[in-house]
């Protein structure tokens, strides 16, 4: 039979090696279901409820695999409905193709219904933007989205008008000089090595530290090893950005955790009193919580040159990947013999914890959040991928769970968005489908695409949702308060029964309200065969509390407190219970 041009794109997509595209049919891609339907033995097509999740699939498909994630809407509302995820793909550079639909191509631009301009709409979120211009371009075009997506780690779109979808693609070329087809699906990966003279100049500017801190990213996630012998060597500790919560065990003596509001307090004192920053693989967007500039001096390790002294003044930048340049430089770097700076940090650490334990094991009522997450981290498989959502959620994830070696962790981390969480983690059991795999998300977030749980009862995806329930959206409330020092408004939530919902769905719904039972539930959550969710509630006033308070910070929230606060007596004595706790 005859090749239409939808089965062109799809055999295309296959050579590249991708196996599943994530999407939600429409009238505008009808002919791309088709060929869909016929292929699919080598790709699956798997629905969603909403475009926004399959895209944010795609995008953590891609963070969890290191693969090209794939995902696909309609025209007009569809494509319109992928760009929260498609954007966190770029802010988060992960290579991911979406594909949209249009109308009939002699319509195009003549107020015709869904006739948006996805090409253009999609400019801004993608590297590489296209829109198929008839049966002939779709080879041409899927290659080079692929390869733009890959190379350049970010989003390519194609934007496919109906007719074109189903129209036989003739032998050769239209165009006289489109006699040759010479894309291929080739993926040419460079060696992605700093230059010698750099790693050099690098290593004598790290060798002269006294007091030389690490910072370390999504993109050292591969370099565990590599960062652990360079934190060694320069008794250095490993201070983690948010999505590089898995490049260094937590139980590690070289690390101090997370960094910025939802950090610890050893590693903002590191940053504090550090002569030498070395940044490596991240993108850290806050830069107030690095060291003051003139106070250190700087190294960078970043597989993108435009990256290099982006947060931080530096003097030397080594464009390359974290591991490969490591690698290099290891055998550079001299053995540091006064370990104080490092010494002072595992100190530091064991002192953090110490609160972090004793918060998580609080028997008070309501439940606090930090006990729920616990639990969790200590009930987690080896081999756990456990998603975030933003919200007061990610300062207890971050910092309440231990990573372990082995494990994933991912959230939206630049564009920091909410309602990720579901569909990461859905995405994570596809791509690994004998791993655990756990959202930790809170009930505002979960509540925006939550009808997506009912898709990981379709495709018997036994993932586990775990709900931080709050009725409130948390980080805000605290954020109206600490930031502004304004009392509260527009916060609250209309409570929803998560675990009847989940049941409603087809799956295991579970509640827990109280902390002695808490790990019981997780467990009994955790051990079922199919998809599950546990609703916890807990204690809405609890802050999430930077790991050092700022006076500014202190005063605004008086001031809130001052202004109407809702509930202020109970947030006073919430807050001065976790004070006066980390005081004794
Ligand atoms: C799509 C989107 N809308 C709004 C925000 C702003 N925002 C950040 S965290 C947050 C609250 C999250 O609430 P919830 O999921 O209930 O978690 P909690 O803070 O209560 O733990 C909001 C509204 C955002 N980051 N993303
Ligand atoms: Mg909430």
């Amino acid at each position: 039979m005859a090749k239409t041009g939808a089965d062109v794109l799809i055999e295309t997509l296959i050579d590249w090696g991708v196996d599943i595209i994530f999407g939600f049919p429409g009238d505008g891609i009808d002919g791309i279901m088709e060929s869909l339907r016929t292929h699919r033995e080598q790709m699956r097509f798997l629905q969603v409820r909403h475009e926004e999740s399959a895209a944010f699939m795609a995008c953590a498909y891609a963070k969890y695999t290191g693969r090209l994630g794939v995902c696909l809407a309609t025209s007009g509302p569809g494509g319109i409905h992928l760009l929260n995820g498609l954007y966190d793909a770029k802010m988060d550079t992960q290579p991911v193709l979406a594909i949209t639909g249009h109308h009939y191509h002699d319509l195009i631009d003549t107020h015709a219904q869904q006739d948006v301009d996805l090409d253009r709409v999609f400019m801004d979120v993608a590297v590489y933007s296209t829109r198929v211009m008839g049966p002939e371009h779709v080879s041409n075009v899927t290659h080079m989205a692929c390869r733009m997506a890959l190379s350049r780690r970010g989003v390519a779109h194609i934007n496919f008008p109906i007719d074109f979808q189903s129209m036989e693609v003739k032998k050769g070329h239209p165009s006289p000089r489109g006699k040759h087809q010479g894309n291929t699906e080739t993926f040419a990966r460079g060696a992605a090595l700093p230059c010698k003279e750099d790693l050099r100049r690098a290593a004598d500017v790290l060798n002269a530290g006294k007091k030389v801190a690490i910072l370390a990213g999504a993109g050292a996630l591969g370099a565990t090893d590599e960062l652990i012998a360079a934190s060694e060597k320069l008794g250095a500790p490993i201070i983690k950005a948010l999505l590089g919560k898995a490049c260094v065990p937590d139980d590690d003596p070289h690390t101090t955790g997370g960094i910025g509001l939802l950090g610890t307090a050893p590693s903002q004192l590191a940053m504090e009193e550090c002569d030498t920053l070395f940044m490596i693989g991240s993108s850290f967007p806050y830069m107030e919580f690095l060291p003051k500039p003139g106070q250190a001096r700087g190294v960078q390790i970043d597989l993108d040159p435009a990256r290099i002294a982006l947060r931080y003044p530096v003097e030397i930048g080594l464009a390359g990947d974290s591991k490969r340049s490591l690698t290099e430089l290891l055998p550079l770097l001299e053995y540091k013999q006064d370990r104080s700076f490092l010494k002072k940090a595992q100190d530091g650490m064991k002192e953090w914890w110490r609160s972090m334990e004793e918060r998580g094991t609080r028997a008070d009522k309501p439940m606090k959040p930090q006990v729920v997450a616990w639990e969790l981290g200590k009930l987690l498989k080896e081999d756990a991928i456990v998603s975030c959502d933003s919200g007061t959620i990610a300062t207890w994830w971050a910092r309440q769970i231990k990573a372990k070696r082995g494990q994933k962790f991912s959230l939206s981390g630049t564009l920091a968005t909410m309602a990720n969480g579901l569909p990461y983690t859905m995405a994570a059991q596809v791509a690994y489908p004998k791993r655990q795999c756990v959202a930790f998300v809170g009930d505002g977030g979960f509540s925006m695409l939550m009808a997506d749980f009912v898709t990981a009862v379709k495709y018997e995806l036994p993932i586990k949702v775990v709900i931080i329930k709050n009725n409130v959206l948390g980080q805000i409330r605290w954020e109206q308060m600490v930031m502004l020092g304004n009392p509260e408004y527009g916060v609250e939530l209309q409570p929803i029964d998560f675990a009847m919902f989940a049941r409603a769905c087809g799956a295991v719904g579970l509640t827990v309200t109280d902390p002695a039972k808490c790990s019981s539930v997780l467990e009994e959550a955790l051990n079922v065969p199919g998809p599950a969710l546990v609703e916890a509630l807990v204690d809405p006033f609890e802050p999430p509390l930077p790991g050092k308070i700022k006076p500014e910070q202190a005063l605004r929230f008086a001031e809130s407190l001052a202004r109407g606060q809702p509930m202020r007596m109970r947030i006073a004595t919430t807050i001065l219970e976790d004070k006066v706790k980390e005081l004794v």
